[in-house]
Parts: structure tokens; sequence; C-alpha cells
């Protein structure tokens, strides 16, 4: 019988061959993939998440993680999508204009999927317009800006302004190396994260 406390170690570990494995028996001996989805592979991103932050492990080790977790969710999420599973929240997120930086953002989209969230990556250099017509488009709850260069801050201000001149309800979180909570507050955004376990938390928070 699959455990899903094996599954939850094996992506803790980063061990895909186990997570893949695991997740295949557990389908095929009936476990509901929401399940799956809950006690083995979030439960295990969860225990990364709370280790990074308290940097008991490093970025490689999450990456190494999410890539399980990748690996994993291909073969569940055509099951998920059978079973109706609703993501706890949708998600755009994109590196902003001029800025091509994007393993931060990366990491951060990989625990939001990590925690449940359905993430729609628009990339890196991305104008404000787009970030509306995204969100138009896609209506999501949350919208994540990310900019790892003190010359590209000033982008993410003119993006608030946009989705808010636009009408857009969603609530916007900011993150990135330069990027502080009080540069938030002053640009009006809804949150902000340090890193990509916080993010996940204020995400949580901002769709409560
Ligand atoms: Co660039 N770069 N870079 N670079 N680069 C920095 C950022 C820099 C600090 C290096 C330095 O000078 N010491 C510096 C910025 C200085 C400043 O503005 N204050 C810099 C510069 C100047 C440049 C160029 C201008 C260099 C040049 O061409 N003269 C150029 C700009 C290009 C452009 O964007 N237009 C440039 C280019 C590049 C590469 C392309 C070579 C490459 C990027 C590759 C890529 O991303 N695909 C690169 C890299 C790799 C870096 C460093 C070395 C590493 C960045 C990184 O990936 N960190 C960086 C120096 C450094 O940080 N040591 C540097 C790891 C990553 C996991 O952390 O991105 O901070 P980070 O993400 C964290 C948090 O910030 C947070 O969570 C993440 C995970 O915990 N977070 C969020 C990020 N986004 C979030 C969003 C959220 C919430 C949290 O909510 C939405």
């Amino acid at each position: 019988m699959a455990d899903l406390k094996t599954l939850a170690e094996a992506i803790i570990k980063g061990d895909q061959n186990t997570a893949v494995e695991i997740t295949t028996s557990a389908l095929e001996e009936g476990t509901e993939a929401e399940s799956v989805l809950k006690d083995g592979l979030i439960a295990g991103m969860d225990i990364v998440g709370t280790r990074f932050k308290k940097n008991e492990i490093y970025i490689p080790e999450v990456l190494i993680a999410a890539r399980a977790m990748k690996m994993a969710m291909k073969i569940l999420e055509p099951e998920l999508a059978k079973a109706g599973v609703e993501p706890i929240g949708k998600f755009l997120i994109g590196t902003v204009r001029g800025d091509l930086h994007d393993i931060g953002k990366n990491l951060v989209a990989m625990m939001l999927k990590g925690a449940g969230f359905e993430v729609i990556d628009l990339g890196v250099d991305i104008p404000a317009e787009r970030f509306v017509e995204q969100a138009r488009s896609t209506g999501v709850q949350l919208i994540g800006i990310s900019a790892l260069l003190t010359t590209t801050m000033s982008g993410m201000e003119k993006t608030i302004k946009a989705l808010k001149g636009a009408g857009i309800s969603a609530k916007i979180m900011i993150g990135g190396a330069p990027v502080t909570q009080g540069y938030a507050d002053k640009i009006g955004a809804d949150g902000y994260a340090a890193d990509a376990a916080s993010a996940v938390d204020v995400a949580k928070s901002l769709v409560a």
C-alpha cells in the first residue's frame, strides 16, 4: 500500500524517482488524488518551506525538492482535473519590465505550486500592460511582481498603478532582493515577502 508519509519524505529529500513511483502506485491503488496532493506532496513541500525559512536547508535543496514535486505533479494533475479539485488560488507572476532575473521568481512560483496554487508564470521583462491584460483574461486572485535591480524597482510602482487604474481587484504582492516591506507599503502593494517560503505564507493570508 502506497505510503503518503514516505511520499512526503521523498519530496523533502528531492528523490524524484520515489516520488513518481509512490504517486503512481497510490493512484493505482485508488487513493484520492486530492489526498496524494495534500498528505504527500504539499505536506513534503510545507516542511521544505519551514526548513528553508529556518536556514536549515538552502536554495539547491529547495530546487531539488521542487523538481521532484513537479515530476509527481505531472502524474497527478490529470487526476486532479478529473476529480474537479480546485486550486487554493490563482496566482499570476512575472519579473518586472527591463529585468531578466528569474531564478528567485521561479523558486517562488514552484513553492506556490507546491502549496496548491495554480500559477501562471509570465516570465521576465513584463511590461505593466501585459500584467493588466493577463490579470483580466485569467481572473486571478493574486498577482506577484519580482524585481532584482534597483533600476527596475520603479517598474513595480508603475505596474501597480496600471493594475489599479484598470480596476483589477486582485491582491498584489512584490518581492526580490532590493525590495523591502517599506517599499511595498510606499507603492501600495498588498503584500511583500523576503523569500519563497514566506511568499507562500503571504499569498495564503491574502486569499484567506
Ligand atoms: Co544580475 N545583478 N545583473 N544577473 N545578478 C544582481 C541582482 C546584482 C545584485 C549583482 C551585483 O552587482 N552584486 C546586481 C544588481 C545591483 C542592483 O541593482 N542593486 C545585478 C546586475 C547589476 C545585473 C546586470 C545589470 C549586470 C550587467 O549586465 N551589467 C544585468 C541586468 C540584466 C537585466 O536584468 N536587464 C544582470 C544580469 C544577470 C544574469 C542574466 C547574468 C543573471 C540572471 C540569470 C537569471 O535570473 N536567469 C544574474 C544573476 C544570476 C545575478 C545574481 C548573481 C544572483 C541572483 C539570483 O538569482 N539569486 C545577483 C547577485 C546576488 O544576488 N548575489 C545579481 C538567487 C535567488 C534565489 O534569489 O532572486 O533574490 P532572489 O530571489 C529570492 C528573494 O528575493 C525572493 O524569493 C527568492 C527566493 O527566496 N523573491 C520574491 C524574488 N522574487 C520574489 C517575488 C515575490 C516574493 C519574493 O513575490 C511576488
